[in-house]
């Protein structure tokens, strides 16, 4: 078998050699191979770009932002359907993309606005201009309640179990937005009514407490037969004169009350406790 001096005072079979040096190779090929790739993404990095909002394939409804970044712009436009671009305002703050973008202040954001119901319900394709030439595209389905903008509506709805099991979320219509945004949410907590048990009634000067989703809670019915209502909530606390005036919110989680014509209050129903 041939022997090479691999180094002085050793000596090594030739196979052990050639597989050192080919693995040094190797190794040298590597690094170059990954020093190529990196200059390679530099600059592709430095001209990196996202149309985030609307997301391709997602749906969106209401009034909505058509929102991304990039690294470096000009004036970015926006099209939506091949109709004529219209401004979108650029630099805002990211500095979530300053890494990837490699530079310091992150102002890479673009922003603009739309509402999707004067798109109609259907699929509609979103291009992202800047300087007239094309960097971003998405394909998104918008629903619309019957109409572009829906006036006069109103409604509020309990979800429960979201977004944890035990957890309670309530939505109510907003017009302006022409969304269901959250007014309240309520974790998940022990019910514990304490007096204020189904079936009992309250005269003036009376009240009762307990907790109800963690929310400590006192009833009262004040001298003018009006039920109080105590939680630090805003939307539920106040003083009503009749059953019709309570919070829906109430009904809705299963809470009713009758008030009487001497001025005293029933409660009819509660949410089971647990
Ligand atoms: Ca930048």
């Amino acid at each position: 078998m041939p022997e090479r001096k691999l180094r002085r005072g050793w000596t090594a079979p030739f196979f052990l050699v050639r597989s050192f040096k080919v693995r040094h190779y190797q190794v040298r090929m590597s690094f170059f191979l990954r020093l190529f790739g990196l200059m390679v993404l530099l600059p592709s990095l430095a001209h990196a770009a996202t149309l985030e909002i609307p997301g391709d394939g997602t749906s969106v409804s209401g009034i909505g932002v058509i929102s991304g970044w990039k690294c470096e712009a000009g004036d970015i436009t926006i099209s939506l359907n091949g109709e004529a671009p219209f401004p979108a305002m650029y630099g805002l703050p990211r500095s979530d993309t300053s890494a990837v973008c490699g530079d310091d202040d992150g102002n890479n954001g673009f922003f603009s606005y739309w509402n999707w119901g004067n798109l109609g319900a259907g699929d509609h394709t979103v291009v992202a201009y800047d300087n007239g030439e094309e960097f971003a595209r998405s394909t998104f389905t918008v629903t619309t309640p019957g109409t572009g903008f829906l006036r006069g509506a109103s409604k509020e709805i309990i979800v429960e179990d979201f977004p944890n099991p035990g957890d309670t979320t309530v939505l109510e219509w907003n017009e302006g937005t022409q969304h269901f945004e959250i007014v309240e949410f309520m974790g998940s907590g022990p019910i514990d009514l304490g007096e204020c048990v189904e079936g009992l009634r309250l005269y003036p000067g009376e009240m009762c407490s307990g907790s109800l989703l963690a929310i400590d809670f006192i009833v009262s019915v004040n001298e003018a037969g009006e039920a109080c209502i105590a939680t630090g909530l805003d939307r539920l606390d106040g003083c009503y004169p009749d059953a019709e005036s309570l919070p829906s919110t109430l009904a809705t989680a299963g809470i009713t009350a009758t008030r009487h014509a001497d001025g005293s209050w029933t409660i009819d129903s509660l949410p089971p406790s647990s």
